[in-house]
């Protein structure tokens, strides 16, 4: 009787605990800075002191991996390497509020802009964009789409508006987060992110805005000299990404 009990508690304590999972679909064009953002992320969590970084190096083989690149870089002031064609990661960013025994758990693809663009309907390889990670969106907790404020033409603007409409278009309702990434490149021209995200993507952003569970945020990793890392101020904006994500 009393067995049955405990294992009644130990059950439901599993789910509680493993109800704690977020899924997150990234989407970007080559050289977002997709790569940049999600691995300050990581950092983020790792340095701050309110929460203790868990991480599974059985479950989760490739993202520790992952991890562990990015970190090696990063001691060298060096960005992540362009990610691999064809070779996308399932990353589990797992973390605890200091005090609570509750794991937390962030759950992310790490693709090529190559491969990611490949939902656009549009894109000629459409069909073979896997369908792992197609399942993965309809079935995320939220959409985070990244885009650079460095000009990028028109065809490639075309894309991200496209995959808009193709989540609008089938009432996906996931929230969705807009990123307006290496935002030290354009921030001396305007007075927020919010303003220069609508001058840069004005259809992308009117779009979104009229979408209910939208947000608009902006990332920059500091000061960035060549391709040398000088100084890390990305706190103050991983500290947002990272408040969306535990709102979703
Ligand atoms: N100035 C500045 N440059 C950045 C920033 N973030 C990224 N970059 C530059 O942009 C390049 C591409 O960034 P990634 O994070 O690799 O881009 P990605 O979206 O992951 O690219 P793919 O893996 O090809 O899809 C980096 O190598 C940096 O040179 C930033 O915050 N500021
Ligand atoms: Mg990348």
């Amino acid at each position: 009787m009393f067995e049955g009990f405990k294992n009644k508690i130990e059950k439901n304590l599993y789910k509680v605990i493993n109800n704690h999972e977020k899924k997150f679909f990234i989407f970007g064009l080559p050289k977002a800075g997709k790569s940049t953002v999600v691995s300050s992320l990581v950092r983020y969590i790792m340095n701050n002191k309110g929460l203790n970084f868990r991480r599974d190096p059985i479950k989760n083989k490739e993202g520790v991996a992952v991890f562990r690149e990015w970190n090696e870089r990063y001691s060298e002031k060096k960005f992540p390497l362009q990610t691999p064609k064809n070779e996308y990661a399932k990353l589990h960013i797992e973390y605890q509020h200091k005090g609570s025994e509750i794991l937390e758990r962030i759950l992310m693809y790490e693709i090529a802009g190559e491969d990611v663009i490949k939902m656009d309907p549009i894109h000629e390889n459409h069909t073979s964009f896997p369908i792992e990670l197609k399942k993965f969106l309809f079935q995320s907790d939220g959409i985070i789409i990244m885009a650079s404020s460095q000009s990028i033409q028109s065809k490639e603007e075309d894309i991200l508006q496209d995959f808009l409409e193709y989540l609008i278009r089938n009432k996906i309702n996931i929230p969705i987060c807009f990123i307006l990434t290496k935002y030290d490149l354009v921030k001396k021209n305007y007075s927020n992110h919010v303003e220069a995200s609508q001058d840069i993507y004005k259809n992308i952003i009117n779009l979104l805005l009229e979408y209910e569970e939208s947000e608009v945020l902006s990332f920059s990793i500091g000061i960035v000299e060549g391709n040398e890392i000088v100084k890390d101020e990305s706190e103050q904006y991983c500290s947002e990404i990272f408040n969306w994500i535990e709102k979703v």
